[in-house]
């Protein structure tokens, strides 16, 4: 079938981010938004002529309509074929896994992950290579260029395709298949995990609440933790996908999951709570009475591993994003593996996983992974939580403050300064930057500065350099905050201070992280002048 060429201007601002691009819904609907950005990927990646893509979302609005106008232009662009998750929907691990189960080349993931969707909210798209993984950004770079030079995309005329029936249909010369987005994922997951144990877990009266948060993990979790492994039905809730999240913010952190954490407060909370997000990717972890944060889940789930089948041969390494804590360095050291620290962003793990350096990756962004797939994946961690409780027999709670006598706490906390005027962020972010060379020796709040640096990363597999990943003030005594600005926002700019300090005191571990943290806070105000540069003295979302 001929394709139809139509003449297009380039359209400022396709700047791929931390994740693909993520913009205003409004914006990625306006006139050939979509249509330039598509073809810039394809122009970015040397074409698809030929070639295969797997190609799904998280539901949000435009989901649907935004992906037949991709496989318009896939068809217009001679692509042999696109795998696309019935009605659809994949989540973003299970996309990672269709492209490597495939052996496709790379795939389209729609989806602004934690951010709200709906007419008025996000929207977002990003390619990801033959290895499943984020772009890194050598391709976003070029992608990006594409973006710029573009002036014209090729489409075909015909009419949508039918999303919602299993099996293979054509779009001009083009195969489409339409897969079940759970079932190859649910193998995997299978294949990974003690389900046996787990099930007689369940079995034996162990209890949990898993958020889906009205996106796209509902029927992934309820097809595996209750149709498979046994967990009592109603374990997951808001388990239906729908465009605007149920109107929510599907972000799962204390104060979006605030229902599950006060759940799990309560006196009648599960043995075990969990949520994840948008697209699947990220998780929050609970047990009765306490929540985990990201860093000390990474390092729990680092030291705990082998109770997994998949995993019992031991890690081959560990990596962890630089704003992340070290609670899984010291984890590394014990076990005798390497630990590598990466910009943020889960395309930075992808050379380390693809040349058997790590086994298992993590965020403080919510993030946890595997060599599994190329993504972080939220379900993925919940399965190695409930792995582990399986096989440990005991409580979360117990797990965490064993792990914090073995090995000390690394109090840890998350200030975010979002939707700032983006050139008062700036500003304040540059002002520290241009500080770093006088901080050293200077004492703030009782805290004195070891050193201040800006952190650049030299990938150890490609040689790749990466600079301008942060600014981190480190203090006397191990303590340290972390400055970034981040890059997923649609709207102003967010600034990121990331608190950290280790505390080994056998008799101060269950402590509240703020009080805990409440001298390095001081410390980083005074120095980076948030205040005097944003307006804002608080943050508006802590973690
Ligand atoms: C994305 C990336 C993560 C990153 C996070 C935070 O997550 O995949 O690797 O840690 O953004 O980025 P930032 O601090 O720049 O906002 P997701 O879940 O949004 O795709």
């Amino acid at each position: 079938m001929t394709p139809t060429i139509i003449e297009t201007q380039a359209i400022d601002g396709q700047k791929p981010g931390t994740s693909g691009l993520r913009k205003k819904t409004a914006v990625f609907m306006g006139p050939n938004y979509l249509e330039n950005y598509v073809q810039s990927i394809f122009d970015g990646i040397g074409g698809v002529a030929g070639k295969t893509l797997v190609v799904g979302g998280d539901g949000r609005y435009f989901n649907d309509s935004a992906i037949q106008i991709i496989a318009r232009l896939a068809a217009g662009n001679g692509a042999a074929s696109i795998i696309v998750g019935q009605n659809g929907l994949l989540s973003t691990p299970a996309a990672s896994h269709l492209i490597r189960l495939n052996g496709t080349d790379g795939g389209l993931i729609l989806s602004a992950s934690h951010n709200p969707g709906g007419p008025d909210a996000d929207f977002g798209l990003k390619y990801n290579t033959p290895n499943g993984g984020p772009a890194p950004e050598n391709v976003t770079d070029k992608i990006y260029a594409a973006t710029t030079t573009i002036s014209q995309y090729k489409t075909i005329d015909a009419t949508d395709i039918d999303l919602g029936t299993l099996g293979e249909t054509k779009l001009g010369d083009m195969t489409v298949r339409i897969v079940d987005p759970v079932a190859n994922y649910a193998d995997l997951m299978a294949s990974l995990f003690d389900f046996d144990a787990i099930k007689a877990l369940f079995a034996s009266g162990f209890t949990m609440r898993f958020d889906a948060m009205h996106a796209i993990t509902g029927p992934y979790a309820t097809a595996i933790l209750e149709d498979t492994l046994g967990a009592a039905k109603g374990s997951v809730v808001n388990a239906v996908p729908s465009p605007d999240f149920g109107g929510g913010h599907p972000d799962p952190n204390p104060i979006w999951a605030k229902t599950l954490v006060d759940e799990m407060m309560g006196s009648d909370a599960p043995d075990f709570g969990a949520a994840s997000d948008g697209d699947g990717d990220r998780n929050m972890i609970m047990g009765r009475g306490i929540y985990v944060t990201p860093s000390d889940s990474l390092a729990l789930l680092a030291a705990h591993a082998t109770a997994a089948p998949a995993y019992a041969g031991g890690l081959a390494g560990v990596a962890r994003s630089m704003p992340t804590s070290a609670a899984v360095d010291r984890v590394a050291e014990r076990l005798g593996i390497e630990a590598f620290e990466t910009p943020t962003g889960w395309k930075f793990f992808g050379n380390l996983l693809d040349a058997g350096r790590v086994t298992i990756c993590g965020e403080e962004s919510a993030g946890t992974g595997s060599t599994h797939v190329r993504e972080k994946d939220g379900l993925w961690a919940v399965l190695l939580w409930l792995n582990i409780l399986a096989k440990t027999k005991s409580s979360v709670k117990d797990l965490m403050q064993n792990h914090w006598s073995d090995y000390g706490r690394n109090y840890y906390s998350r200030h975010d300064f979002e939707d700032i005027d983006s050139a008062k962020a700036h500003a304040c972010f540059d002002a520290l930057r241009a500080a770093i060379p006088t901080l050293p020796g200077q004492t703030h709040a009782g805290l004195t500065v070891e050193s201040a640096s800006e952190f650049a990363y030299d990938d150890p597999v490609d040689g790749s350099h990466s600079a301008a990943q942060g600014l981190i003030v480190a203090f006397n005594g191990g303590a340290r905050a972390v400055l970034r600005l981040s890059g997923t926002g649609t709207v102003g700019a967010t600034l990121r201070l990331y608190l950290e300090a280790l505390e080994t005191d056998p008799n101060k571990l269950t402590g509240d992280p703020q009080q805990a943290l409440s001298e390095v806070i001081k410390a980083a105000h005074a120095i980076m002048q948030i205040e005097a540069h944003t307006g804002r003295d608080a943050p508006n979302v802590i973690t």
